[in-house]
């Protein structure tokens, strides 16, 4: 018997308690903390060092091979608030991998999608259902639920970066499958891949006959940091704002990228602030360039290049530029917004001395 037993000062009640464990039972008038004014998230606000990542990566390409636990050198970002669940926050995992030159991770699939962000380096493609994608700095590369995928480093230099999986979620709802890919490698590369020749042809421009779209995610699977860094600096200039925040999008419908992952960027010049937010569900922030402050929750974190973050469902988070700084960030937005969960709060702009706010629901 594993359900848990309450038990009464009166006796008679101590005896129903314990007939109700037998029966695998629970009095909801003995439970607390189900019903929650608020979200309240066990996972807390934290940083993980992008030079200790860096460092961390590197030691263990020395002494781990590839092929050793799921054919990738991951090491998964933990929630110190999570009891030891390998998740950065409750709906995300956030993790750094380390690909030596002339090495391989060969193909599998799996029913959790994963994105790439690359903070510094190139030279490793991914395969994705047989179309060679190219890593470099600040790209953003998607590999979409049930794709194969395979990562290979002809090069000989090593490279670093970070992913973000939705695997808590498809574990929350018993649908992980996953699969190895065909014996071999493909070992394809290629300077452009079919995805952005067919989708990422130029801004607002999209094929009249292309091949059939996939059902629930982009079918451009690159986003380049050339187009990004473009898009901010013109957000930037048009909008003569304190800071740009861009979302990835799919280039033909505008909805996200992935059916449970929203991806955005930010650029904070420098001394400039973003506004503090805070809405339901989990993100992860990864910088790409410079350097600040980042503040969530209670906490200051000093922010650079490669760090990561975890902000929990709720809490408050700013950007705080020292040099102009960009940030990536990934959420589960998509998720809470299809189940009409999504609230958003703006502390900054909407609140009576930040003590009250607005809140929007999704669509808003
Ligand atoms: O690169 O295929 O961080 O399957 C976790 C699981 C990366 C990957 C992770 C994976 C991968
Ligand atoms: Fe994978």
């Amino acid at each position: 018997m594993t359900t848990r037993q309450f038990s009464a000062a009166d006796h008679e009640l101590d005896g129903l308690y314990a007939q109700l464990a037998e029966q695998s039972l629970q009095p909801l008038w003995e439970l607390s903390g189900l019903l929650t004014e608020e979200p309240r998230t066990r996972a807390i606000p934290f940083r993980w060092p992008g030079r200790e990542l860096r460092e961390l990566g590197r030691r263990a390409g020395d002494l781990v091979p590839v092929d050793r636990g799921g054919d990738r050198r991951v090491l998964a970002c933990c929630n110190p608030g999570l009891g030891g669940a390998p998740y950065a926050v409750p709906t995300l995992w956030a993790a750094v991998q380390h690909l030596r030159g002339n090495e391989v991770a060969p193909a599998h699939r799996h029913t959790p999608s994963a994105l790439r962000f690359v903070v510094e380096g190139e030279g490793v493609w991914t395969v994705v259902d047989g179309d060679p994608l190219h890593m470099g700095a600040g790209d953003l590369i998607l590999t979409p639920s049930w794709t194969f995928h395979e990562h290979h480093n002809p090069g000989d230099r090593p490279m670093i970066w970070l992913d973000v999986l939705d695997l808590p979620i498809v574990s929350a709802l018993d649908a992980v499958f996953f699969e190895e890919g065909p014996d071999g490698q493909d070992g394809r590369t290629g300077s452009r891949s079919a995805s952005e020749r067919w989708f990422g042809g130029g801004p607002g421009l999209v094929p009249v006959d292309g091949p059939a779209l996939p059902e629930h995610r982009s079918p451009l699977l690159a986003y380049r940091w050339a187009d990004t860094d473009r898009a901010l600096a013109a957000l930037l200039d048009v909008t003569g704002s304190r800071y740009a925040t861009l979302r990835y999008s799919d280039p033909v419908r505008g909805g996200d990228v992935m059916p449970t992952m929203r991806c955005e960027i930010s650029r904070v010049p420098a001394g400039m602030a973003t506004d503090t937010l805070r809405q339901t569900g989990g993100r992860v922030l990864c910088v790409l360039h410079g350097s600040g402050e980042i503040r969530i929750g209670a906490r200051r974190f000093a922010a650079e290049p490669g760090d990561i973050f975890a902000v929990p469902s709720w809490t408050p988070w700013a950007v705080h530029a020292g040099t102009e700084i960009d940030v990536f960030s990934t959420s589960d937005a998509p998720v809470l917004e299809a189940l009409g969960l999504m609230r958003t709060q703006n502390l900054t702009t909407g609140g009576n001395g930040g003590v009250t706010a607005q809140l929007t629901g999704a669509g808003e």
